[in-house]
């Protein structure tokens, strides 16, 4: 709370603002920099969005979408940059350098271990997704949130709870997004279908791949799925369409832990995790220099697909063991 307020006095400070979020960024991290956008903006203050990595298509009808860029702005200094939904300065890549360009840095996150880089630190990780917090930063500066802003919150909050499926959803969760709803007039039906219910055929194709790569532990505990490079090109298509992928995965019986390979280059594997039981899927990550929450996480493994698949395993059986015995 004694955070928040901070950051709405540099809110009413400062003129000029730098928003920023992590790469491959999903349905939060674009979600609530639209929104903070739309709210600074309102304010009369002057607004750039830049990420490292475009906006996954399925996000087009979210409003301000078309203003984020690729490019850092050159020869631009900033009063204040925010950087929402990421742990470190690292997972920002490109944008990472804005630091040296703003004054003040504000870091906005409810991820584990985030590393509060920020001069001021606003990270709940009860809190299911950064939408939630943009909605509790209105609260405190009394701000009146719009049709736009909500639909932007909304969006956030529903993709990072896995469409409020996950651990993560909580009373609060509920409370924020029955009065997003209200505010904006938000149609559930209508979204779920501009994200989920517009696959183009190609992403299918994938989905089917992917599918038939499923296996399993002896046990049936560990479940994991692979999307090579090789599949990637026979489809001709990108990461931004596997977003939802991990959840078939995670839908098989009797699976704890399910695990989504994703070769992103050669020698570049990206691993994610979700965790049905007590298994802390965070520490797994960590130690492959990832992380996340305790029962989503992820992590990019430099280094053959076959060989990483065979270290995350076995670390993910350690881990079994220690909660079964
Ligand atoms: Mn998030």
């Amino acid at each position: 709370m004694k955070e928040l307020k901070k950051i709405v006095e540099v809110i009413r400070e400062n003129k000029s603002f730098f928003i920023t979020s992590h790469i491959r960024p999903d349905g939060d991290s674009i979600g609530s920099q639209l929104a903070l956008k739309r709210i600074l903006e309102r304010l009369g203050k002057e607004v750039i969005i830049t990420n490292h990595d475009p906006a996954p298509k399925i996000y087009d009808f979210l409003p301000g979408k078309e203003s984020i860029k690729q490019e850092l702005p050159k020869n631009r200094e900033f009063d204040v940059a925010f950087i929402l939904d990421s742990p470190e300065l690292s997972r920002l890549v490109s944008t990472a350098e804005i630091i040296e360009k703003a004054k003040v840095i504000v870091n906005i996150d409810h991820h584990l271990g985030n590393e509060k880089f920020g001069k001021y630190n606003y990270v709940d990780t009860e809190a299911s997704a950064v939408g939630e917090e943009i909605y509790e930063l209105t609260r405190v500066m009394g701000f009146e949130i719009d049709r736009e802003i909500a639909l932007c919150l909304y969006v956030g909050i529903f993709t990072d709870t896995g469409s409020f499926r996950q651990s993560n959803t909580t009373p609060r969760t509920h409370e924020i997004v029955a009065h997003l709803m209200k505010i904006g007039d938000l149609k559930p039906a209508q979204i779920t279908h501009q994200i989920y219910g517009t696959q183009l055929p190609s992403a299918i194709k994938l989905l089917s791949m992917t599918l038939d790569t499923l296996e399993r532990s002896g046990d049936g505990r560990i479940a994991w799925m692979t999307i090579t490079d090789e599949m990637f090109k026979e489809t001709g298509t990108t990461k931004a369409e596997t977003e939802n992928f991990i959840n078939y995965v995670r839908s098989v019986k009797g699976s704890e832990v399910a695990i989504l390979f994703t070769e992103l280059a050669k020698d570049e594997v990206k691993v994610s995790f979700r965790s049905k039981s007590s298994a802390d899927v965070n520490s797994i990550a960590k130690i492959f220099g990832g992380g996340g929450h305790l029962r989503a996480s992820a992590c990019t493994i430099k280094g053959d697909l076959e060989e990483a698949k065979r270290k995350v395993l076995v670390e993910v059986e350690k881990r079994l063991k220690k909660v079964y015995g």
